[in-house]
Formats: structure tokens, C-alpha cells, sequence
């Protein structure tokens, strides 16, 4: 059975982007994300990150594709992505998931990590697969133009590797919390 994990950092109104880009510039979060979805216990394999095109294209050029992680990019339209190692386009959900179920493909992988937009999270979510949410809330309101999904049949819990307590950043206080799927 695959197991989602989803990744996310969302303001007080749930907002997590605004005009294609990170409402807020938090340098130790997003080292969090880093650390969180490149970490794996076998040196010789790679976890996956499964994002939307236009996460995507949010991402800088010079961290694309994320480094050490199998870059797995969700698009309506079939993507030029020749020039890149670790890459692959998927056009459906279901390619995706013959993917990750290939016997070859999953010696190669560890943990498959969500990194958004909000349609991808809401799949992730919704699906059968989804295991557990790592969200950071950042305690203030931001103007915002996408927006995590509303979710429920979940338990908090606690994952020893997740730092504790409040954390603040350019005066942004925020919190690194992880939800499990009690269903
Ligand atoms: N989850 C959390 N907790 N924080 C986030 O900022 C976040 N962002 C996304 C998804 N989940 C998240 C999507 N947006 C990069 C840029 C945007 C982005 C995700 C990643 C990025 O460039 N990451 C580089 C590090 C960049 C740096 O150190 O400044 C990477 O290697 O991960």
C-alpha cells in the first residue's frame, strides 16, 4: 500500500500562495521542507515529491529539479522536461500511481512526499493513500490567492524528528504540526 505524505506551510486564513510564489519568506521553514523531503533512511534511494505544474513553475530555477528528491510534476499538457535528470511528467493521477506501484521503480524510492498546489493536495487527501499531513501554521494572516484544503478525520500526533513549540522568523511566528488519517 503507498502511503502520502503531504507537506505544507499555511497561514492563519489557510492561505499558501499568492501570484505564483510564497506569501512569506520563512529561511528555516522551507530548510525544514528540505530536510524533511530529501531525508531518507537508505543512502542508496530517493524519496519522491509529487507537485503540480504550477508549483513547479514557482519553483527557482536554480533548486529545479529539487535536489536529491525524484521530481514527479502533474500537468494537463505534456511538459519539455528532456533537459532534466530525476524528472518525470505525468498527465493523469492514474500514471502516477502505475508509476509508484512499478515493481522496478519501487526499489528506487523511500517515502512519497505532496508538495501542492491545493488541487494536488486535495487529491492527496481525499485518496485512499493519504497517511499523514506535516503542516507548519504560521500564526498571522496573509493576502493570499490558493489555499489549503479544508480536511477532517484526522488525529494530531507526533513524529520525533518534527521540531517542538513556537518558532519565529522576521517576526512570523509559526508551528510544525503533523495530522494522521484516523479513518
Ligand atoms: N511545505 C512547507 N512546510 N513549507 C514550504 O514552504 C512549502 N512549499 C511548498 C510545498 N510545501 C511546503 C511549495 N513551494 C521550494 C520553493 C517553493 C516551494 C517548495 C520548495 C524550493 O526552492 N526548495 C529548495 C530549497 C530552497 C531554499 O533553501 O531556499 C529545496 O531544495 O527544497
Amino acid at each position: 500500500m503507498l502511503k502520502f505524505n503531504l507537506i505544507a506551510a499555511a497561514s492563519q486564513n489557510r492561505g499558501i500562495g499568492k501570484n505564483n510564489t510564497l506569501p512569506w519568506k520563512l529561511k528555516a521553514e522551507m530548510n525544514y521542507f528540505s530536510k524533511m523531503t530529501e531525508t531518507t533512511k537508505s543512502n542508496s534511494k530517493k524519496n519522491v515529491v509529487i507537485m503540480g505544474r504550477r508549483t513547479w513553475d514557482s519553483i527557482p530555477s536554480k533548486y529545479q529539479p529539487l535536489p536529491n528528491r525524484i521530481n514527479f510534476i502533474l500537468s494537463k499538457s505534456k511538459l519539455d522536461l528532456e533537459q532534466f535528470h530525476d524528472v518525470c511528467g505525468f498527465t493523469s493521477w492514474n500514471d502516477i500511481y502505475d508509476k509508484l506501484n512499478d515493481n522496478k521503480f519501487k526499489e528506487e524510492y523511500e517515502q512519497i512526499w505532496i508538495i501542492g498546489g491545493s488541487s494536488i493536495y486535495k487529491h492527496a487527501l481525499e485518496s485512499k493513500y493519504f497517511y499523514r499531513l506535516y503542516l507548519t501554521e504560521i500564526k498571522k494572516e496573509f493576502d493570499c490567492d490558493t489555499f489549503f484544503p479544508t480536511f477532517s478525520n484526522v488525529k494530531e500526533v507526533s513524529d520525533p524528528v518534527v521540531p517542538q513549540g513556537i518558532h519565529e522568523e522576521n517576526g512570523i511566528e509559526y508551528e510544525f504540526k503533523v495530522y494522521q488519517n484516523a479513518l
